[in-house]
């Protein structure tokens, strides 16, 4: 399965590498045919080559639009070569044979990036180029084909070894090749998209066009991102699952970027509030909660999760776990709140929040399963990263009690309250609850006790606020998304009143942790499971 290379045809944009790989070519007798640029390299640096007119009888033309676009190229790279009909066919049309193509592709890519005009960015999509690569990718069997200098060291190396290419490495290279010319069309795709989204929707939706990589319809272009300088646009797509992009807006203005990423985060949150258990509220700012609880009513859940931080909560998205109804309608309406998302609402609800003209009501029609799959995408410089979701529930986990004292009928249910929440709390988070209800909530720290002293910081506030003499972290439950590295943390949560703890566990030092707790007398559980999220 050797084949040794007798022609090959040079044609490339990159010439890096280009004339030592064309002397090696050429020191050990074969024939080197180019285009026009790649042809005016090669001989500036005193080798033979001859024109691709040769082959093909045409000059290059309509400004090199057309220069490789013949049978006698396309004929001499597919033609089989133990095929006697074929071999007929190269006779009959003096077709010579390709045994090499060295091709890479006008550089579309870097041309948008460098923020090139339209024409200027049609005028870079290679055609000659891909189809000279796809063909001879094709004919493997008998050609050899190379997309980027770097391969050219593994062609020389057959060469010196073999005196002519394996079929393992005409594979590999035929794979590479498609591989390039799939990327490629996928750019020219992607920069098609951008051009209508910013026709469709002015400059707004632009930059984030290319997010259609993931197969995403653009469902609105948002006035900006994050920050007004920004431009957004916002992608439906993937596996089906209630919420922000399926839920139906009743009333209030256009949602924008940072009400989009908050409601979604609410409804997350408030999705692992199972509604046949009991209704459940989450208050959502910044995307993290400030205020979580579950009540007999969805008036009494919103109340308490209000009462955790009342300042906070000016502004935020309201979520809940069940059909919003009227009382709870009249307290939210109570204060500025930017959005209300729940699987329903009731007519006489819907009536109150109509009320408030620009207050954004949307209905799900369900709960999205807390359980369920999917993926996460978060992108960084040059690519993204893909996690599928963090579907662990409290309610699955075994718990095991790591201290002498083992928790209380209502300290286990503060617990696996305080966990379920940690989960839709930034890391580090800290959660401490108490009466299925937070007291105080510790967000996005890089330190953990840091964020244990901010939650019980909180909470010493809410309850000067609401005129009570102890802070609502006395005879608390907390809960950590990750293990205590050290007992400080822990010892934090004792001295602002904490009871009873769950955490992953797993440190090094968890002994030092358990007998910190120990010492004070309080219970802890570990879950075995982690809850970061960033
Ligand atoms: O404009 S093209 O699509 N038409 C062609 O027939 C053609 N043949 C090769 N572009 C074509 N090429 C491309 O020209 C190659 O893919 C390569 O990128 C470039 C090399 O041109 P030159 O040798 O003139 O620098």
């Amino acid at each position: 399965d050797i084949r040794p290379i007798a022609r090959a045809l040079l044609s490339v944009s990159d010439k890096t590498g280009l004339v030592p790989f064309a002397q090696a070519l050429a020191e050990k007798g074969i024939a080197l045919v180019s285009t026009g640029g790649t042809r005016k390299a090669l001989a500036q640096a005193g080798l033979e080559v001859s024109d691709v007119s040769d082959l093909t009888g045409f000059p290059e033309m309509m400004d090199g639009r057309v220069k490789t676009l013949h049978p006698g190229v396309h004929g001499g790279i597919l033609a089989i070569r133990d095929d006697a009909g074929h071999r007929a066919s190269m006779d009959a049309h003096n077709i010579l044979p390709i045994d090499l193509v060295v091709v890479n592709l006008y550089p579309f890519e870097a041309t948008v990036a460098a923020g090139a005009g339209y024409d200027d960015c049609v005028e870079n999509i290679d055609i000659g180029g891909p189809a000279m690569i796809r063909a001879a990718a094709k004919n493997h069997a008998d050609v050899a084909v190379v997309v980027d200098p770097s391969s050219y060291a593994t062609v020389l190396a057959d060469l010196n070894d073999k005196g002519g290419t394996t079929l393992a490495t005409r594979r590999k290279l035929a794979q590479l090749a498609y591989a390039r010319t799939a990327t490629y069309d996928g750019a020219i795709a992607s920069w098609f998209a951008e051009v209508e989204a910013k026709e469709d929707a002015g400059e707004g939706a632009g930059a984030a066009a290319e997010s259609r990589v993931f197969g995403g319809r653009l469902a609105e272009a948002l006035r900006y991102g994050e920050n007004p300088h920004q431009s957004a646009a916002f992608y439906v797509g993937g596996p089906a699952r209630p919420g922000v992009a399926t839920a139906r807006q009743l009333q209030g203005k256009a949602l924008s970027y940072n009400n989009l990423n908050d409601t979604d985060a609410a409804f997350e949150a408030v999705a692992e509030f199972d509604p046949a258990r009991a209704p459940a509220v989450v208050i959502v700012k910044h995307a993290n909660p400030c205020g979580v609880a579950e009540g007999e009513t969805l008036v009494e859940a919103y109340r308490k999760a209000l009462a955790c931080d009342p300042t906070s909560a000016f502004g935020g998205i309201v979520a809940l776990n069940r059909t919003l109804d009227a009382e709870a309608a009249r307290a939210i309406v109570d204060i500025f709140t930017e959005v209300i998302v729940a699987p329903d609402a009731t007519e006489e609800a819907a009536a109150i929040i109509a009320t408030k003209k620009n207050l954004r009501l949307l209905v799900t029609g369900a709960l999205p399963d807390p359980r369920g799959g999917g993926r996460l995408v978060k992108s960084l410089a040059g690519g993204y990263l893909v996690q599928s979701r963090d579907n662990a529930v409290v309610d699955d986990m075994t718990l095991k009690v790591v201290t002498q004292r083992a928790p209380t009928e209502a300290e286990l249910a503060d617990l696996a309250f305080a966990f379920r929440v940690v989960k839709h709390v930034k890391s580090n988070a800290i959660v401490y609850a108490k009466g299925l209800a937070t007291v105080g909530i510790g967000a996005g720290q890089m330190s953990r006790v840091d964020s244990a002293r901010i939650a019980a910081h909180k909470a010493r506030d809410a309850a000067a606020a609401a005129g009570m003499a102890e802070p609502l972290t006395r005879g608390s439950v907390v809960a950590s998304d990750a293990f205590f590295p050290f007992a400080d943390g822990l010892v934090t949560a004792i001295e602002a009143g904490a009871t009873a703890v769950i955490q992953p566990g797993g440190s090094i030092r968890d002994t030092d942790v358990i007998a910190a707790a120990d010492a004070a007398g309080i219970a802890m559980v570990f879950t075995g499971v982690r809850h970061f999220r960033h």
